[in-house]
């Protein structure tokens, strides 16, 4: 089965539960589509996880964006503290993360960095002969910019049109907004609607971790 699942947000057992939930085999593919690190404590013990398995694909979320130069310059010994990506991430929670990767001996630093900077933007896959395009977020709808030239942090920290179907023949899956800020009857649940369906269900804030099943597109929630 393929499962997509996004804004894990450093909630390891969560996302140890929901691996358990779905009875996620080798057989099986999971994507992740961002934000695995920041606010909740254990995002490296996940991104530690995931670099093992060689069917989970892992795409880039803002927190994965913001993080990479200040990884990169502790895997290196450079200085950083001053600079504005460490201050960008660590007004958006970046301290567990940051405080977790520099308890990392060098080898597990540099595979972790490594790892995070493969993440890939968007995918466009075909489950069942049903078309689904993958990413952390989308940009604003517009008719005239095809998503090829829409700019990478788009991806990364757009704002959705939830309410306007982006392709007639495709289902956008996204996470990044957390579903009862868009509709407040979805609290902690997986949002569907005019094309897209949106599977952050706020897991750091005390929410739910959401996953979406693309065979069946049940959909599970810990
Ligand atoms: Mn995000």
């Amino acid at each position: 089965m393929t499962y997509v699942m996004s804004d894990l947000h450093g909630c390891y057992d969560k996302y140890a539960q929901m691996l358990e939930k779905i009875s996620f085999g080798e057989g099986d593919t999971l994507y992740i589509l961002g934000d695995v690190i920041d606010r909740g404590e254990d995002g490296i013990k996940i991104l530690l996880d995931m670099t093992g398995r060689k069917n989970v694909i892992p795409l880039k979320g803002n927190h994965e964006e913001m993080a990479l130069s200040v990884l990169n310059a502790i895997r290196r010994s450079s200085p950083y503290e001053n600079t504005r990506s460490h201050i960008l991430w660590m007004l958006n929670d970046g301290a567990p993360t940051k405080e977790a990767f520099l308890r990392l001996s060098q080898t597990e630093k540099e595979a972790v960095f490594d790892y995070v900077f493969s993440f890939g933007l968007r995918l466009e896959i075909t489950v069942n002969g049903r078309k689904f395009h993958l990413s952390h977020t989308l940009p604003e709808y517009d008719p005239c910019l095809p998503l090829s030239e829409t700019p990478a942090r788009e991806f990364l920290w757009g704002e959705p049109d939830y309410e306007t179907a982006y392709a007639p023949d495709m289902l956008f899956v996204t996470g990044h907004t957390p579903t009862h800020v868009i509709d407040p009857a979805y609290k902690w649940r997986i949002w569907q609607g005019c094309g897209h369906i949106a599977i952050d269900c706020a897991a750091a804030f005390g929410g739910r971790l959401g996953c979406l099943c693309l065979e069946t597109m049940e959909k599970y929630n810990i």
